[in-house]
């Protein structure tokens, strides 16, 4: 059998970070990524593909072409953890041991949790940023409009990047007035949240770009059944807590874009490791397993309250790189995740508000008002962002901008 000092599960943003800053800690051939993927997405330019302002190809690299120095790639998936043995299964038949662990696996996309939503993707009218292979058709349908109900909605379920349902929205807006067929639109925005965003100042700044795009919002409204053979929609209505009323309404499309249910990866969902609602339980500041010490998490698959994104997870690397390491010399995590998180909402095919926060609040790295929509915003989003993201986060070198944020704080006017 195979044995890691570190094993890292996932290959992904958080996967490959963590995996970066390991194995320049530790001697050669101690860590170990399992990934199954062959091809390897920038994610966050998934939004900018789905808008045209973005080819996929340059939001793709190879996945072997990530793994870093001195690191071994198992190009195969976990099974099964077995978390008391210190070893996992893989579906190639492999048992792997360990050390120590980091889980990054992410987030699974569920469009099974809708019914026959995998069937509609594959007919017109019907597509998704989320995913490889239907973000460019949500290019090619905004293109292609000519009339009709363009319906965007946002599941009942925790998603990653919260934000991008919505600037899937605002880009087609953008798109539908340049080629002047708005006025042949109604865009409704159906969401199972009780509002746009969650957090205050960005939420008003939000409302005001919905409001002023005359954008249909309708919250507590969760997509349940999409019937592409008559083009409609149908969603559950829900109260308060995100229960189902019993309420139904059903809404003919033309386009309709799908915020897809999300869970953890089945592996992860029925192991030891997760909490009631299937998330891996960690310390909220820690992000140590609750229930095995020699284990942390990174990025979407922890239950920990931030806003799934890329940016979180270059601040849980960084507390991970310490807490891990400290755990590693037999003596306990001291560093606590601060929380934070960013989702730079783009409203137009030129605007961008950059949001960061955390549970608290916003937590902005410029001395200037991020809540507004802004051209520099936008300029950061689509060429800086991918930069930070390729050569910074999955090599273990950017962890967040805490430090920045603390020096503009000190030329920031009241
Ligand atoms: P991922 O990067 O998804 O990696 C998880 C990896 O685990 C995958 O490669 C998967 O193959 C692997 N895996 C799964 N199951 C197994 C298994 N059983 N065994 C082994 N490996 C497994 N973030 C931002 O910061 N800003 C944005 O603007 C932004 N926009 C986004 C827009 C869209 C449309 C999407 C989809 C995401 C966006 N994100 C954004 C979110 C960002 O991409 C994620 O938060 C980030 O990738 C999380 O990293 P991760 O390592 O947790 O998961
Ligand atoms: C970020 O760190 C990050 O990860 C590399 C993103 O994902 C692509 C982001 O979208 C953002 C906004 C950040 C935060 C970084 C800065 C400089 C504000």
């Amino acid at each position: 059998a195979k044995h890691f000092k570190l094993l890292v599960v996932g290959g992904g943003a958080g996967g490959l970070g963590a995996a970066s800053k390991f194995a320049r800690k530790l001697p050669n051939g101690s860590v170990g990524i399992i990934e199954p993927r062959v091809d390897h997405y920038y994610q966050p330019g998934f939004t900018l593909v789905g808008g045209g302002l973005m080819t996929l190809d340059a939001n793709k690299r190879k996945q072997e072409d990530l793994i870093p120095r001195g690191a071994t790639w198992i190009q195969d998936k976990v099974e099964l953890f077995n978390p008391t043995q210190n070893t996992v299964k893989t579906k190639g038949g492999e048992e792997i041991t360990y050390d120590f662990m980091v889980i990054a696996m992410g987030v699974q996309l569920r469009y099974d949790m809708i019914k026959g939503a995998k069937e509609a993707l594959e007919t017109p009218g019907v597509c998704s940023n989320y995913s490889p292979f239907y973000v460019e058709k949500h290019y090619k349908e905004a293109m292609n409009f000519k009339g009709g109900n363009a319906v965007y909605t946002f599941p009942n379920t925790p998603i990653k990047c919260a934000g991008a349902p919505q600037k899937a929205c605002y880009i087609t807006d953008s798109i539908l007035r340049q080629r002047g067929v708005r006025d042949k639109a109604h865009m409704i925005y159906a969401t199972s949240l009780k509002r746009l965003f969650g957090i205050e100042s960005y939420l008003k700044s939000l409302e005001k770009v919905a409001r002023e795009k005359g954008i249909d919002v309708r919250t507590r409204r969760n997509l349940i059944e999409v019937d592409s053979n008559n083009r409609m929609a149908t969603f559950e209505l829900l109260d308060e807590d995100a229960k189902p009323t019993g309420g139904i309404e059903k809404i003919e499309y033309s386009l309709l874009h799908i915020g897809p249910p999300c869970s953890t990866p089945k592996a992860l969902r029925t192991s030891e490791f997760v909490d009631k609602n299937g998330f891996m339980d960690v310390d909220v500041g820690s992000l140590q397993s609750k229930n095995f010490s020699n284990v942390f998490g990174v990025g979407d698959c922890m239950n920990t309250p931030n806003a799934k994104t890329a940016a979180a997870v270059s601040s849980h690397l960084k507390t991970i790189e310490r807490n891990l390491w400290q755990v590693m010399q037999g003596k306990t995590p001291c560093m606590q995740y601060d929380g934070y998180a960013s989702c730079p909402l783009v409203v137009s095919t030129n605007r961008v508000i950059l949001a960061e926060f955390n549970s608290q609040g916003a937590m902005e790295t410029t001395p200037f008002d991020q809540s507004k929509p802004t051209y520099w915003a936008y300029l950061m989003k689509r060429y800086f962002m991918p930069a930070l993201y390729w050569n910074g986060l999955i090599k273990g070198y950017w962890n967040g901008p805490a430090t920045i944020r603390n020096c503009s704080r000190l030329v920031k006017s009241k």
